[in-house]
């Protein structure tokens, strides 16, 4: 019997972030793993080797023997679980974990609370917002998931809160998550080059209700209503008047105030972040926070004081009266709609958008109605800058250029005073750049050495 287990091994598969956390989670934990990944040479490679000199390590093609063998797999979220290895481990009964399963089942049995966060945009956003509401309480709280730390690497005794965000890949394999409170912070299609339609990536990011004690709800958005039991007590935030107990938006006194029910919080002009979008935020922090009882007195002060991530709607510059604006994390449809409509409000003149890069199967005809509404023109860059072209057609001015230099520049020459010139690509960055972050970066740059 104890020949037959010792035999048995967890194989993680990929050795980016999460597959070189897992490792050395399942290295202190003693446990037997291997590591598989499709690339020759994997991010983690040289970490992993001298770390656990030990450890066996297969490169190149994964191979559906390997998987089949193994007792268990931890599967990286950008591996999809359609790859024929994992397909032929699915049918043979191997059990497939998330890094987000693995951390769970942990922070579980210690009894610390998770505030689980997921949507198509607004993810990253929310999670640093709850994460400093917390932090700003005295709550000693870890921050992480697909915001950038791996969750596995954040497990520590001394934790009394786990904030998450959590992609559509990562919940994939997620089972009965379990958390304190779980929110779908809003519905948009992204990933269209991963999943076979809407409702499959919808039914992914669901899987963050799996075992919730409670939810937060976007009353605004019916694609995030959870179905769960009625005993897990929903909240709701829109940007409406609130019914009783929920957060929204009133006008007191000739202002908009973010309310809970008839309870006026915080007049909106005293919030750092701008654009409509982020009250939409504020209020899901809000409720997020309430659920695992973080004080209203010390959310509302932070409210006061967090302007935002850096590459979401960043305000860079101001030249001859024209702003710039950085949102090179808007790489979805949702976003840049969600960017535009934001943003349109606070400016006289019209927005110039620069758009463009890898759209992940992407429709973009979502993209015409804002556009026509509250854009000049748009500027066209990247692998899938004429798809978008051809989709705006005739209805909105627009231009290809080569690169954000020439966007930038074109952008100046016909920008008018009171106008916004925004990034925010609709568009992964990949073909040009290592990440949103130096797409970001690059426009930028050349935005403040106008
Ligand atoms: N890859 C292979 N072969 C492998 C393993 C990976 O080719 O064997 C490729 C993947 O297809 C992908 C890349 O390598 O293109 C990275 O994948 P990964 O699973 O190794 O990624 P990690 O380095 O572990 O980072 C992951 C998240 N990445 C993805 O989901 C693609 C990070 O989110 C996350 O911050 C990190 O775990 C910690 O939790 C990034 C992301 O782009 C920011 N997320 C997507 C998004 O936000 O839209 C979902
Ligand atoms: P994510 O982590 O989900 O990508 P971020 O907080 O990084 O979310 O924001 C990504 C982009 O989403 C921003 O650049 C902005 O354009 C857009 N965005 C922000 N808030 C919202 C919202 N409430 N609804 C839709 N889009 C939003």
């Amino acid at each position: 019997m104890s020949l037959i287990t010792s035999d048995r091994f967890s194989l993680i598969i990929g050795l980016g972030k999460t597959g070189f956390a897992c490792a050395q989670y399942l290295a202190q934990q003693g446990q037997r793993f291997q590591v598989a990944d499709s690339r020759q040479t994997p991010p983690y490679l040289t970490q992993l080797q001298q770390q656990c000199p030990n450890i066996i390590i297969h490169l190149g093609e994964f191979e559906a023997a390997l998987c089949v063998a193994a007792s268990e797999i931890i599967l990286s979220p950008g591996v999809s679980r359609q790859e024929p290895a994992l397909r032929a481990a699915i049918a043979a009964g191997v059990t497939i974990r998330s890094d987000i399963d693995v951390f769970a089942q942990v922070a579980r049995k210690a009894g610390v609370p998770i505030v689980a966060i997921t949507g198509s945009n607004a993810k990253s956003t929310v999670t640093s917002l709850v994460g400093q509401m917390a932090a700003e309480a005295n709550v000693n709280v870890a921050v992480g998931g697909n915001l950038g730390d791996p969750a596995v690497s954040l497990l520590d005794d001394a934790v009394e809160l786990y904030v998450m965000e959590l992609s559509s890949f990562q919940l994939e394999s997620t089972t009965a998550l379990g958390a304190d409170v779980a929110c779908v912070l809003n519905v948009s299609p992204d990933h269209m080059d991963r999943y076979p339609n809407l409702m499959a990536y919808h039914q992914a990011k669901h899987r963050v209700f799996q075992a919730c004690k409670s939810a937060v709800v976007n009353a605004d958005d019916a694609l995030t209503n959870p179905l769960v039991a009625d005993t897990v007590k929903q909240t709701r935030f829109s940007l409406n008047d609130p019914d009783v107990g929920q957060f929204g938006l009133r006008q007191h006194h000739g202002e908009a105030w973010l309310c809970q029910g008839l309870k006026t919080l915080l007049p909106v002009a005293e919030m750092a972040m701008v654009g409509r979008h982020n009250v939409a935020n504020a209020l899901a922090a809000l409720a997020l926070g309430q659920a695992v009882d973080l004080p209203m007195a010390s959310m509302l002060a932070t409210l006061r004081l967090f302007t935002g991530l850096r590459h979401r709607c960043e305000r860079v510059a101001e030249r001859g009266q024209v702003g710039y604006v950085n949102d090179s994390k808007g790489t979805n449809v949702g976003a840049t709609v969600a960017a535009l409509d934001g943003l349109a409000g606070t400016i006289d003149g019209k927005i110039i958008l620069i758009a463009g890069g890898v759209g992940k199967g992407a429709d973009f005809s979502d993209l015409v109605a804002p556009l026509v509404q509250c854009a000049r023109e748009v500027i066209l860059m990247g692998q899938d800058g004429g798809l978008i072209a051809e989709t705006l057609g005739q209805q909105v001015p627009n231009f290809i250029v080569d690169d954000m230099a020439q966007a930038v520049a074109l952008a100046q020459t016909h920008a008018i005073a009171g106008d916004l010139v925004l990034l925010s690509p609709a568009c992964a960055s990949f073909d040009a750049y290592s990440g949103f972050e130096a797409r970001g970066d690059d426009f930028t740059q050349l935005v403040q050495a106008l």
